[in-house]
């Protein structure tokens, strides 16, 4: 059963498949956003933690290493046993995500499982990574092996705290890299509980260590660190430019980016309004906006307009916010006070700027971080709110009147996560699939991630792929062996 009291059993680093105090003997606090109050302090791992997790996971990868010599196939099976048990455990570790995330208890469940899913998908991949055979020129014979990149940092934030590490640890673990992952300081406790089946599915110890602490402290101690051979950074776009200059002053480790974004959803015309609005609505407010991909730019044509932004107030007036484990409950809170004021001041822009408050607008009781769903209609292009990642409960809708136009509109952006549109005519869908700057492109629907495909940014949005297969490629250096022939 969901409990919204789950026992807090891990609350130390995870390294060489221990639990273990920081060096410091520091510890943080972790605070549930429904109450704004703590809900227990956890280590505080920095510099001095992250060399002992790098030290664990070089061990770990070295030539003779049991990691380094398992059949890719027996690697394969402990991912699936890791999968099993997250499933096993998908109450426990939901409880955990809702508590310390603020999320309902039901997108909690979908997490693990999603997030199940992710490393059943890459388990498949252990024994499929080849390489080629090349006939080259000058009679010479060639040959690719795909080899794990080696010691992997990964940074995470704090929205899908339990779906970005498996994101980042399916792709590693199939390629046979080690890992050192940091999750957000905001919520460490579902990485840790996930840690602890890590230790249970047979993970050899140093494979897979978590260091939870503060970006500033343990993340950067990761990305100039001297043996991490790459790292993957999921967060905001500011923190990536920090990465990559980490990566270039250090070692030039390899590095990719998942960042912000402010993604258009374009609905035409000839879209059913009801069904348009629901896409819609689900694209902006799951997760309580909280989301890298949300659909934060809703264009709608100026035909259908004011029927669409009626059936959004209608949709937008039924959710409910309140405490994330009561199952009648929508939206629980935001993640933390800094993300709260933020919120409450880009909505306080919007109203200044002449946008036109529909619905919302302002907290909801006066406890925790709950902030109304609010939609804001006649949002002009230069406004705040049309411009700056909100990442909270924000909808803000726009007028077009041609296909053209709003692409244009779209792309006048620095990000470019990920766009949609809403058509029942191909060429317009396909039109603006191909000239929208975006890495992935939902057609009739939004949100349409899976395993199997990648998902990544354009412009500001980041650097390579996670998911599918070059969500792998991510984590493999090439090696090309050639010989002399007579
Ligand atoms: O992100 P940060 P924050 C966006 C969203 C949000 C904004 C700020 O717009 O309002 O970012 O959120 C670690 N070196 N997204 O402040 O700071 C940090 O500890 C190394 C988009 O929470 O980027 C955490 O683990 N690491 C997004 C992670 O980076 C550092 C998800 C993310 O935190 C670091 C979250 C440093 N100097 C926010 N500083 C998405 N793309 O999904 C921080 N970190």
């Amino acid at each position: 059963m969901s409990s919204s009291k789950p026992a807090i059993k891990y609350t130390k680093l995870f390294i060489n498949n221990e639990f273990t105090d920081a060096v410091s003997k520091k510890k943080f606090p972790t605070i549930n956003p429904a109450t704004g109050s703590v809900i227990v302090e956890v280590a505080e791992g920095d510099k001095a933690d992250v060399d002992k997790a790098v030290a664990a996971a070089k061990q770990a990868f070295s030539r003779s290493s049991p990691w380094r010599t398992m059949n890719a196939s027996a690697r394969a099976k402990i991912m699936i046993k890791l999968a099993d048990l997250m499933d096993r455990d998908v109450e426990y570790l939901a409880s955990i995500e809702s508590l310390d995330n603020g999320k309902t208890y039901t997108s909690s469940t979908g997490d693990v499982r999603a997030s199940a899913e992710v490393l059943r998908y890459y388990a498949g991949w252990c024994d499929k990574i080849q390489g080629a055979t090349i006939p080259a020129n000058g009679g010479l014979f060639s040959m690719t092996r795909k080899e794990p990149v080696g010691v992997v940092g990964q940074i995470i934030p704090w929205n899908y705290p339990l779906m970005m590490a498996a994101w980042k640890w399916g792709p590693a673990l199939a390629a046979g890299c080690t890992i050192v992952m940091k999750p957000a300081e905001q919520t460490p406790l579902s990485a840790l509980a996930l840690a602890a089946l890590v230790k249970e599915a047979g993970f050899p110890p140093g494979v897979v260590n978590v260091v939870t602490g503060y970006g500033p402290t343990a993340g950067a101690a990761i990305a100039e660190h001297h043996d991490v051979n790459k790292v993957a950074f999921t967060g905001s776009t500011e923190v990536g430019h920090l990465i990559m200059q980490a990566a270039g002053k250090s070692n030039l480790k390899r590095v990719s980016l998942e960042l912000g974004g402010k993604s258009p959803l374009v609905i035409c015309e000839d879209a059913d309004v009801k069904e348009a609005a629901d896409i819609a609505f689900h694209a902006l407010f799951d997760n309580h906006g909280q989301s890298c991909c949300a659909g934060s730019r809703t264009f709608v044509h100026a035909d259908i307009y004011d029927e669409f932004v009626k059936e959004t107030k209608k949709l937008v007036e039924k959710r409910k916010v309140g405490d994330p484990f009561d199952s009648n409950t929508d939206q629980g809170p935001q993640i933390d006070q800094d993300m709260f004021d933020k919120i409450l001041n880009l909505i306080e822009s919007g109203k200044k700027e002449g946008a036109n408050l529909v619905t919302g607008g302002s907290r909801v009781g006066n406890a925790g971080y709950f902030i109304a769903p609010t939609v804001f209609s006649d949002v002009g292009d230069n406004m705040r709110i049309a411009k700056e990642e909100i990442f909270g409960p924000v909808q803000s809708i726009f007028k077009f009147k041609d296909l053209d136009e709003v692409i244009e509109r779209a792309n006048k952006t620095t990000y470019g996560l990920a766009a949609g549109i809403v058509t029942k005519n191909i060429d317009k869908a396909l039109k603006f699939a191909k000239a929208v700057e975006a890495g992935s492109v939902w057609i009739n629907g939004y949100d349409l991630i899976a395993p199997q495909t990648p998902f990544g940014g354009f412009k500001k949005s980041g650097i390579g792929r996670e998911l599918g297969e070059e969500g792998l490629h991510e984590y493999i250096e090439v090696k090309t062996i050639t010989m002399r022939t007579v």
